[in-house]
């Protein structure tokens, strides 16, 4: 559907004017959308799987310690695919009583499909920056629906690393994101870097209970967390259901592909414009930490071993 075509339906959560504002700007803030119900439970599930980490001594496909990290004191840079590791993140995620696949359905049309999910947590006093990338690339699909709803469990202020966005830049070209030795580092080079104007660039800070949504395209980036508190950002990525993924998914999940909202498609929606592919992940991959951070090249490790699928 093209932004004319879902701003035609009547909305189910959002008003018209955020629909507005987000097609406008490639993304937007819902301050303290959710209820403190859901907030809670939220925060109780985030609770259970960082104790559960207690027991982890080293990154793998489902978690991504920093160096740090020990069973005292866990310091955890992501969880991935959380939906498949607690009930309540898939609750959240898709269930009917959930307000957030009906946000996800004022902004791409009323069929939505679930294509990923991770927890990241920018653990306190030093949790790695992310640096100025778009999503789509990392997995490109056949048009630009694909958006990513975050979710601040608690409070996020400018101290813990909030989401940073460049307005309008979801109209812009798709950026390269790899390095001059045509390496994939899942992020923009320095040179483009420095053309960012940063005074246009608006931080998604707000209160737990916030929902922070992106397009795709919209550049975006995160400072590391200096103050005392983590910052557990949920991290949940839909489509519509029209929009097909090309590229192999490393970030595995009982859920990929589910409809959550609606029916699935009987054709898939084309975009013309071109998308930068990623490097074959199917051998393997860590995450968007490690692979900005260049931690599997410096380490040697294979191509798809360098992957990071978000
Ligand atoms: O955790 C963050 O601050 C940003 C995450 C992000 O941009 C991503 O995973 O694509």
């Amino acid at each position: 559907m093209t932004p004319e075509d879902v701003l035609s339906i009547k909305p189910k959560v959002l008003t018209q004017k955020q629909r507005e504002f987000y097609f406008e700007n490639g993304f937007i803030l819902l301050e303290k959308f959710l209820p403190d119900s859901w907030v809670e439970r939220l925060r109780s599930a985030t609770e259970e799987m960082v104790d559960k980490s207690r027991s982890v001594t080293k990154s793998d496909d489902v978690w991504d310690v920093d160096k740090d990290h020990t069973r005292d004191n866990p310091r955890l840079r992501r969880l991935s695919s959380m939906n498949d590791h607690h009930p309540t993140f898939w609750d959240y995620a898709a269930a009917e009583n959930s307000p957030l696949p009906d946000a996800i359905a004022d902004l791409v049309g009323p069929d939505v499909k679930f294509h990923q999910s991770k927890l990241n947590f920018k653990w306190s006093q030093g949790g790695d920056e992310v640096k100025w990338h778009q999503d789509i690339s990392f997995w490109p699909h056949t048009n630009y629906s694909p958006l990513t709803a975050g979710t601040y469990v608690y409070e996020c202020n400018a101290e813990q690393g909030p989401l940073g966005v460049l307005p309008g830049s979801h109209n812009g070209p798709v950026v390269n994101q790899y390095n001059d030795k045509g390496q994939w580092v899942g992020c923009m080079r320095p040179e483009d870097v420095a053309k960012i104007d940063m005074n246009k660039v608006v931080y998604l800070e707000g209160p737990a209970g916030s929902i922070t949504l992106h397009n795709c395209r919209t550049l975006h980036y995160s400072k590391a967390n200096w103050s005392p508190a983590p910052r557990p950002l949920l991290l949940n990525v839909y489509s519509s259901a029209d929009a097909m993924p090309y590229t192999y998914n490393p970030l595995k999940s009982r859920y990929y592909g589910a409809i959550v909202r609606g029916k699935p498609a009987r054709e898939a929606r084309h975009d013309p414009r071109p998308c930068l592919l990623p490097p074959d992940w199917s051998g393997g991959y860590t995450s968007i930490f490690a692979v900005q951070q260049e931690e599997d090249w410096k380490a040697g490790r294979p191509k798809a071993a360098a992957g990071g699928m978000m």
